[in-house]
């Protein structure tokens, strides 16, 4: 695999020669600067290309072009903003930048309620409970019918939190939520946004009556729209897993299961229709096994996210080493080099160690713990190559 590198563009803290020397061969990278549903030019696509091949690298993935919420709801102009899109896509293709990851998550792109949960060794991780964020649907977003979504023992804990919770910690609660995982992935909500949770009920009514199987004609829609251009130039599209892999605040989900995966395969079959096989948010659903998820699904992965989860009874998760937890990273390593060991891969979130926590990196994309990270995969791919070359060997 290629090894790749999230990277924010020029005014990410880590530097593109810093990457140079760790290792990394691709960039992954949006044009951030640019509105969700508006169009990518060509000179801006180059600007950012000759940028990073400037540093003698590729720009090997975009994450991501965003899909705008009318086209996931259906909404009026959602043919104007697919047409966006498809522009957007002619763009990059005519500028040689092929593989492009989107989600199709409503409202919501991926969702923790601890940034920085501490470990015991000093470092810390993104973190996810479930009570938590009950009380945040529950008690600040006062979403009707909330309680319906959750089992009595959450219910009770949320009662118990509502006794010890501040305003102060209600806040960091809406900010880890909604707020500090949102705008840097080209997501709904922004630090500035001064109202948060007011615009967030706006953006969930637009989701009022779109079930699962509505939500799934429209991605077909959308699919079926683009794929003409993406076969044209060759474009890999990858659709990254629901984060976590989960139906959250009564809204459909339709990315976060082997089913779910088979289903949008097989509704638009072009193989330009591909997955971003993100291990740690399959790894965070009890139900998925995600080794087997990995070799059900290799020839259909465009790109890969490599980490894990630690998930704990009642199902509240950590993310875990890149060698521990449930993703089971190494395994993962051997399927992906043996069926498509072309695929661009980046070590996904990581925790903040070292002084990473002083730096104001966003979110899970910290600079020593993904290090870290990309070293240890790194001698995971070493010694899958080395099992590989052993096995061809004694034939
Ligand atoms: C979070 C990321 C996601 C991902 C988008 C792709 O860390 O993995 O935000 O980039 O869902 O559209």
């Amino acid at each position: 695999m290629e090894k790749t590198w999230r990277w924010f563009g020029p005014n990410d803290k880590i530097t593109l020669d810093m990457l140079r020397q760790i290792g990394v061969e691709g960039i992954v990278t949006s044009l951030h600067h640019i509105k969700a549903g508006d169009v990518w030019e060509e000179e801006e696509i180059m600007k950012m290309k000759r940028f990073i091949e400037d540093h003698r690298l590729r720009w090997s993935v975009v994450e991501s072009l965003p899909v705008s919420e009318s086209i996931k709801y259906g909404g009026p102009d959602r043919d104007q903003l697919i047409d966006n899109y498809i522009t957007s896509l002619r763009n990059l293709g005519r500028c040689g930048v092929r593989t492009i990851c989107y989600n199709f998550m409503p409202v919501l792109d991926w969702a923790r309620t601890d940034l920085e949960h501490p470990n015991p060794d000093g470092t810390s991780s993104l973190y996810f409970d479930h009570a938590e964020f009950a009380y945040f649907d529950c008690r600040i977003l006062k979403r009707k019918g909330a309680a319906d979504s959750y089992t009595p023992e959450t219910l009770r804990q949320v009662e118990e939190m509502a006794s010890r919770m501040t305003g102060a910690d209600e806040k960091r609660l809406v900010e880890n939520i909604i707020v500090k995982t949102q705008g840097f992935v080209g997501g709904n909500i922004s630090e500035e946004d001064l109202d948060p949770v007011g615009l967030f009920r706006q953006l969930l009514s637009r989701f009022d009556g779109i079930t699962r199987d509505q939500l799934r004609l429209n991605m077909k829609y959308f699919l079926e729209a683009i794929m003409p251009v993406c076969n044209e130039y060759d474009i890999q599209m990858c659709v990254h897993p629901d984060d976590p892999p989960l139906q959250i605040l009564g809204l459909p989900r339709i990315v976060s299961s082997g089913e779910d995966i088979q289903w949008f395969l097989d509704a638009v079959p072009d193989s330009h229709n591909g997955l971003t096989f993100c291990a740690g948010s399959l790894s965070a659903g009890l139900h998925n096994d995600v080794p087997q998820l990995a070799r059900r699904f290799a020839g259909r992965t465009k790109f890969v996210h490599l980490r894990s989860t630690q998930v704990f009874p009642g199902g509240n998760f950590k993310e875990a080493s890149h060698l521990g937890g449930r993703a089971h990273v190494i395994e993962l390593v051997r399927i992906f080099e043996k069926e498509n060991p072309a695929l661009p891969m980046r070590v996904d979130h990581a925790p903040l160690m070292l002084g990473d926590e002083k730096m104001g990196y966003n979110a899970g994309y910290s600079f020593h713990g993904r290090m870290l990270a990309l070293g240890q995969v790194e001698g995971v791919m070493a010694t899958v190559a080395d099992e590989m070359r052993m096995q061809y060997t004694q034939l």
